[in-house]
C-alpha cells in the first residue's frame, strides 16, 4: 500500500503536468494567431506529451490502489511578445518541473518506496530532454534575431514534429 503523503505528492505532480499541458496549449494558440503554424504544431504536440505525462502518474496512483486527488488547474499566461519570449518561458518552466521531479524522487527514496522511485526515474530522464529541447530552440531563435525568412524556415522545421505516445506499449509502472 502506498503512503498517503506519496499519493498527495504524486497527485500534485499530475496537476503540474496537466498545468504544463494547458500552458503549452495556450502557447500553441498564441503561435497559431501569429501565423506561425509550425510553432503552433510543435507546442500542440508538447501539450499532448504533457497530458500523457500526467495521465501516466494518475494511472500509477490507481495501480497502487490509491485515490488520486483532484486540484484546480491554474490559468496559464496567454500572451507573449515573441517566439523567443515563448521559448524562454518554456526553458524556465521545464527547469522548474525538473526541480519538482527531483523532489518527488527524493521523497520516494526517503519513504523507501522503490516502485514510486522507479516510476519517477522515467521523468528524471525525460526532463533532460525537455530542458535540452527548450534550450536548443532558444539558441536558434537568438541566432535568427529579426530575420523573418529564417524564422519561417524554423517554423517549417517545427511543423514536422508528430506526437508519439511516450508510454505506448508500456505497463503503467
Ligand atoms: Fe512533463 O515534462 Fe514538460 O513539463
Amino acid at each position: 500500500m502506498i503512503r498517503q503523503n506519496l499519493v498527495e505528492a504524486l497527485s500534485r505532480q499530475v496537476n503540474a503536468e496537466l498545468y504544463s499541458a494547458y500552458l503549452y496549449l495556450a502557447m500553441s494558440a498564441w503561435a497559431d494567431r501569429q501565423g506561425l503554424k509550425g510553432f503552433a504544431n510543435w507546442l500542440h504536440v508538447q501539450y499532448q506529451e504533457e497530458t500523457a505525462h500526467g495521465m501516466h502518474l494518475y494511472e500509477f496512483i490507481l495501480d497502487r490502489g490509491a485515490a488520486p486527488e483532484f486540484h484546480p488547474i491554474d490559468k496559464p499566461e496567454t500572451e507573449w511578445d515573441s517566439p523567443l519570449a515563448v521559448f524562454e518561458h518554456v526553458a524556465r518552466h521545464e527547469a522548474h518541473v525538473t526541480d519538482l521531479i527531483n523532489g518527488l524522487a527524493t521523497l520516494a527514496m526517503k519513504e523507501n518506496d522503490h516502485s514510486m522511485y522507479m516510476a519517477v526515474q522515467w521523468y528524471v530522464n525525460e526532463q533532460v530532454e525537455e530542458e535540452a529541447n527548450a534550450d536548443q530552440i532558444v539558441q536558434k531563435l537568438k541566432l535568427i534575431g529579426d530575420n523573418g525568412g529564417l524564422l519561417l524556415t524554423l517554423d517549417a522545421e517545427m511543423a514536422a514534429r508528430v506526437f508519439v505516445d511516450p508510454f505506448a506499449g508500456a505497463a503503467a509502472n
